[in-house]
C-alpha cells in the first residue's frame, strides 16, 4: 500500500516564513483544511502517517522540504533556511525504518519542494533554498540509480514546484516568468492562468487522480480539459504562508 507521511500543523504556525507581508495563516482554518487533505490522500488508498508537530517549527508541516525518496533510498535533506534545519529529525526517525538514508551535507542546501520527479528524469530547482552544492549532492546520489538531474533556475518564487507542477506522465502547469521553459524540454507546457498567477498548486495521486488547489478554479478547469481527473481542494491558509499541495506530504508510492 501506498504511504503519505504528514506532520500536523503546528501551535506556532501563525509565525511561518512568509516572502510577502500579507495577511498570516489563521491556525484553526489550517487544521481544518490540513484535515481534509489528509482525508483526500486517505480516500485516495494512501495509508496515512501523522507525524506530532514541534511548536518550535511553525513550518513543520512543510514536510516535503526536509526529505525526498529517490530510488531505494531516502535524502533527508539541509533546508535552505536556517530556522527550518531541525525539522529533518522527526523524518528521519520515521524513514529510517523504511529506507537506507543519504544526507545532504553542508555547504549544501537543499528543499524537497526543489525536486520534481516526472518520467524518468528528476528537474531541481536552483532556488533561494536549494544550492548548487546541494543540487551536486542529490546529482551523485540520483546516478547510482541511473536517474538524471536536470538543474532549473528559479525566479521569484520560493521552489521549483512552487511554479512547475506536473499534472500528468509529461504534462506540468507552469507559472511563466518564473523558470526559462526551454529546460523543461519533452514536457508539454500549459500556462498558469494570468488572473490566477501563483494560486496553482496540484498533487499527483497513485490513483491518476490529481488534487488543485480551488483558489485556480479557471487553470484547474483547463487541466480538466487534458482529461485529468481533478479534485479541488482548498488549501489557503497555507498558500499564505508560500506552501502548495505537494509540500505537507512525502508519498511513498508502492
Ligand atoms: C517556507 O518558507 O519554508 C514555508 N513557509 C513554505 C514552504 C513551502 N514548501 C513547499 O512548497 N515545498
Amino acid at each position: 500500500m501506498s504511504k503519505a507521511l504528514l506532520r500536523e500543523v503546528p501551535a506556532s504556525f501563525d509565525r511561518a516564513l512568509v516572502s510577502e507581508h500579507g495577511r498570516r495563516p489563521r491556525i484553526s482554518l489550517a487544521r481544518e483544511q490540513h484535515l481534509r487533505y489528509a482525508q483526500a490522500l486517505d480516500e485516495a488508498g494512501y495509508d496515512v502517517e501523522m507525524i506530532p508537530a514541534d511548536d518550535s517549527y511553525p513550518d513543520c508541516v512543510f514536510i516535503e522540504d526536509t526529505a525526498v525518496i529517490i530510488g531505494s533510498t531516502a535524502v533527508v535533506t539541509r533546508p535552505g533556511a536556517v530556522e527550518r534545519r531541525g525539522e529533518v529529525d522527526a523524518t528521519m526517525e520515521h524513514l529510517q525504518t523504511m529506507f537506507p538514508l543519504a544526507r545532504i551535507e553542508e555547504p549544501g542546501t537543499l528543499d524537497g519542494g526543489d525536486v520534481m520527479f516526472i518520467g524518468a528524469t528528476v528537474f531541481v530547482g536552483r532556488s533561494q533554498r536549494t544550492n548548487e552544492a546541494g543540487i551536486a549532492q542529490l546529482r551523485d546520489i540520483a546516478s547510482s540509480f541511473d536517474i538524471p538531474v536536470k538543474t532549473v533556475p528559479v525566479q521569484e518564487v520560493l521552489h521549483l514546484k512552487s511554479a512547475v507542477l506536473p499534472v500528468g506522465d509529461s504534462t506540468v502547469v507552469v507559472t511563466p516568468g518564473a523558470v526559462d521553459e526551454s529546460l523543461l524540454s519533452g514536457l508539454q507546457i500549459l500556462h498558469e492562468a494570468q488572473h490566477e498567477r501563483h494560486m496553482f498548486s496540484a498533487l499527483r495521486l497513485s490513483n491518476g487522480h490529481v488534487l488543485v488547489t480551488s483558489t485556480a478554479a479557471d487553470t484547474a478547469s483547463a487541466v480538466a480539459r487534458l482529461g485529468v481527473n481533478v479534485v479541488p481542494i482548498d488549501v489557503s491558509e497555507f498558500q499564505v504562508a508560500d506552501g502548495g499541495l505537494t509540500c505537507m506530504s512525502i508519498l511513498i508510492e508502492d
